[in-house]
């Protein structure tokens, strides 16, 4: 419960309404992440945790569509009531929302928007921006983040990550663990807040082939 309470404070930041232009507008996503929530939820604990945790989140018992944007308050309300259902931190959540990310959209018609981002690890984390400007030409209303990797050696780089959309860095451990999964490699992933000009999160990212 204290978690969600924390995403709604983190969300309600004024950083991100004076990055937006000084009103408090929303920045919607596409239905596709919340249909990736619901899938992630319901197989793994099944069709009546779901139910509650949609409940719990105020949220009509009606199907996400994937191409209709929703607010970002839908996601983050949906991460805090799983968090206070399953008594698991919202860190937690969005760490494991990441893995399952992978896997859903290289199922869900993406295979081939991931197939081109690269064949590696360390190729596909450098092609991200550009994986996000191809589906944008196809959905202009996305608002990706940006990603840029540095100090890349044959087993780690630093990857940042640059979002107007607070508190998601988990999400972001997750996603590259569901990516070490895809490229069979053990990946750890530690982050740190960077303040200053152009806030972001830092991570140092590791990895080795997997046995
Ligand atoms: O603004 C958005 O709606 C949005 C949605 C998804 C922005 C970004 C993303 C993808 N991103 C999610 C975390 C974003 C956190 C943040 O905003 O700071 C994950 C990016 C990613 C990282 C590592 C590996 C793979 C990743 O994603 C691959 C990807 C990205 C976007 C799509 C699919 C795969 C995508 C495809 C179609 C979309 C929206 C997103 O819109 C639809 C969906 C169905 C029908 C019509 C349009």
């Amino acid at each position: 419960m204290r978690l969600r309470v924390g995403l709604h404070e983190v969300r309600a930041a004024p950083a991100r309404d004076s990055a937006r232009g000084g009103a408090a507008t929303l920045t919607p996503m596409y239905g596709l992440i919340n249909k990736a929530v619901e899938g992630l939820v319901r197989s793994k604990f099944g069709d009546a945790t779901w139910d509650r945790i949609r409940a719990r989140a105020g949220l009509p018992d009606e199907p996400f569509i994937g191409m209709e944007q929703y607010p970002d308050k839908t996601t983050y309300d949906l991460v805090g009531a799983a968090s206070a259902e399953l008594g698991a931190p919202a860190a937690a959540i969005l760490e494991e929302f990441g893995v399952y990310w992978v896997k859903y959209t290289a199922e869900a018609g993406y295979g081939e928007l991931m197939k081109t981002a690269g064949r590696t690890l360390p190729e596909f984390l450098r092609n991200l921006d550009q994986l996000h400007t191809r589906v944008k030409l196809s959905f202009p209303h996305l608002a990706p983040p940006s990603f840029a990797v540095s100090d890349e050696t044959a087993s780690s780089l630093v990857l940042r990550y640059y979002s107007d959309r607070p508190g998601l860095a988990p999400l972001v451990v997750g996603l590259l663990r569901g990516l070490g999964d895809r490229f069979n490699a053990d990946v750890s992933a530690r982050f740190e807040r960077v303040e200053g000009e152009r806030p972001h999160d830092r991570f140092l990212v590791e990895w080795s082939a997997r046995a």
